[in-house]
């Protein structure tokens, strides 16, 4: 894992886009996120126990595996939203872009690869790319029926309840 200031900058998503300005793990927990490294499954079974996550599956984002709309999902996956759940991600392969809005509403980007897991919160807007190399396996955990339903950002869910409980529980 490694977090940073976006850049802003136009161009490509897939591109680091690094401002040089890294980010360390104590303030991603202040805005609610949580990372850990697990070289070792049975870690992640441990942690699926402990925060009630009872369903698991794993997803492949490539062109080989998508064919014709890996472009337009990687795209779609870039749209900012916010969950009504956890978003858990525990990379197996290959390597991606998680962008998390801060307090100050700019842009920290976290580039994870295998091993990396982390834990987007309930209400925090975020996106998500692959890198240059169009390619990154992950396993997807949920606590109860997956909710993958993105809240696109927007004036509706500026407003909805669980970005207000976020905004509530954010210490940064
Ligand atoms: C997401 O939430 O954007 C995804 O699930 C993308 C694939 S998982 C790295
Ligand atoms: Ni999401």
């Amino acid at each position: 894992m490694r977090a940073y200031w976006y850049d802003n900058e136009s161009g490509d998503q897939r591109e680091p886009h690094d401002s040089g300005r890294a980010v360390d793990a104590s303030y991603l927990s202040k805005l609610g996120v949580l990372y850990y490294n697990f070289a070792d499954e049975a870690d992640v079974d441990k942690l699926a126990n402990q925060r009630s996550y009872k369903n698991r599956d794993v997803i492949t984002v490539s062109p080989e595996k998508m064919g014709d709309i890996y472009e337009e999902k990687v795209k779609s996956f870039f749209h900012e939203h916010l969950h009504e759940d956890e978003e858990i991600r525990y990379i197996r392969d290959g390597a991606g872009f998680f962008d998390v809005r801060s307090e100050g509403d700019e842009w920290v980007r976290i580039f994870l690869v295998k091993d990396d897991l982390i834990i987007l919160p309930a209400g925090i807007y975020h996106r998500f790319t692959t890198d240059s190399n169009n390619y990154i396996q992950a396993m997807r955990l949920f606590k109860e029926e997956p909710k993958w339903t993105p809240l696109n950002r927007g004036p509706e869910i500026d407003v909805n309840p669980y970005r207000k409980e976020y905004l509530q529980t954010r210490t940064a």
